[in-house]
């Protein structure tokens, strides 16, 4: 298989599909080139080809057609095995039986207690837990700040916050947040070779499948044992399946709310007047939210659902067997759904809540209230505590990570006075 991890610059290999770049070298420019392309582009992913949906209007009525599934032996590429576990992305779709990965009358029976569990007014109750690991983070952060004060927001702020969110919720010990952290930074990071992914793919089923037979053995009061009880007459989620749902919480749960929370503070901090009036009260901390789940998502592509017959879009079909990817990023950016002026950061667009950033349908981010109420908490304790706030570096100097499906920078330095 074609896996070019070490192509110096995206370009187009003959097959009129654009190439997404490992290295994420052109964020910006590669969002706007899919945008751009049409409402459906042809895309290559470390060798593989693919659809992408980049509009709003269209991802919408994908999103909730029947005949594209997340089943991946509905995928011709993986049947005949173009596609293997070789190929590095392979652990973004190929993730176990769960909530992510199921359709139809299944799907709703695996994911129904999560999507209860996670609703705002259930939520309302951990909030002040939430509070408090983030005045334990701010006062980290302060005490982190090297000689020249100068810390990075990103490791000690953005990303520890929703791992003690979600290993609270699901009963996962803080003795384990650092270790499943590093994994997952080096599962989302295209420079892992595949054969290290794969290992600690493995790792993860382990430890999530200890967890929950230890869960089992001695319920307590968190989703994961949840999970493990069967409702009141009805069919318990095999052990399987509450690992797989796990997976998918804490994987979800800990990698996109780091980006919410960063990407937020970066769109301040490099638009003065717009947090100006947000300190002054002119305008909410939703709104900040909303603007930077669109502007700047943190889901850049979600892998993958597979067309079960042909489905005609515009002057496209996807033909049965192919596989679509949906490109949250630049649907964030669709002028058609936010004006001629969607690649500018305006928190008092009109349409900045009509976004569709958690995805649409079945499979929209049951997380959703969470991390909205996550970012709601993080970020007025970080500006009020720290309202001097401000990069330590130029703005064109944060740095991507080589990963493909998220928007991840890599550290986050700032000055807090
Ligand atoms: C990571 C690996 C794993 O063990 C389980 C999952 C399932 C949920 C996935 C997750 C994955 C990757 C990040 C995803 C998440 C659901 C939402 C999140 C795709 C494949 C987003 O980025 C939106």
């Amino acid at each position: 298989m074609n896996c070019p991890h070490t192509a110096a610059a995206p370009a187009d290999r003959g097959t009129g599909a654009i190439v997404i770049d490992p290295m994420v070298q052109d964020l910006d420019g590669e969002t706007a080139r899919l945008r751009d392309a049409g409402v459906l582009a042809r895309i290559d992913l470390l060798g593989v080809p693919a659809w992408t949906v980049t509009r709003h209007a269209e991802a919408r009525q994908l999103l909730v057609d029947q005949r594209l599934v997340k089943d991946i032996e509905a995928w011709e590429a993986w049947r005949v095995g173009v596609v293997t576990r070789a190929w590095p992305l392979i652990g973004m779709i190929d993730a176990g039986r769960s909530m992510f990965t199921v359709d139809g009358a299944e799907h709703r029976r695996l994911r129904t207690k999560t999507s209860q569990a996670l609703t705002p007014r259930r939520l309302e109750a951990i909030r002040p837990a939430i509070e408090d690991f983030t005045g334990e983070l701010l006062d980290d952060l302060e005490a982190g700040r090297d000689e020249n004060g100068v810390v990075d927001l990103k490791a000690v702020f953005a990303q520890p916050l929703p791992m003690k969110v979600v290993g609270m919720l699901m009963g996962v010990d803080e003795s384990q947040h650092a270790m499943l952290t590093r994994k997952y930074k080096a599962f989302f990071s295209m420079l892992t070779p595949q054969d290290e992914r794969l290992a600690l793919l493995a790792e993860l089923d382990v430890f999530y499948t200890d967890l929950v037979r230890e869960k089992t053995a001695r319920p307590t009061d968190d989703l994961t044992s949840a999970l493990i009880l069967a409702e009141e007459g009805g069919e318990p989620l095999t052990e399987e399946e509450v690992v797989g749902n796990l997976k998918a919480m804490v994987a979800a749960g800990h990698e996109t709310t780091i980006g919410l929370v960063l990407n937020a503070v970066r769109a301040l901090l490099s638009h003065p007047a717009q947090l100006r009036k947000v300190l002054d009260g002119e305008a909410g901390w939703d709104a900040v939210i909303e603007e930077t789940l669109r502007w700047d998502t943190p889901t850049t592509h979600l892998l993958m659902r597979f067309a079960t017959e042909d489905i005609a879009v515009g002057d496209d079909v996807i033909r049965k067997g192919e596989g679509l990817v949906v490109s949250y990023r630049s649907i964030g950016r669709d002028i058609q759904q936010h004006g001629p002026d969607a690649d500018a950061f305006d928190i008092t667009r009109p349409t900045r809540n009509r976004h569709m950033t958690f995805g649409h349908g079945p499979h929209i981010c049951p997380g959703a209230a969470l991390s909205r109420i996550e970012a709601g908490i993080a970020l007025p304790a970080l500006f009020g505590r720290f309202p001097g706030l401000r990069l330590a570096v130029p703005d064109e100097e944060i740095t991507r990570l080589p990963v493909m499906t998220q928007n991840d920078m890599a550290a986050f330095p700032v000055l807090l006075d």
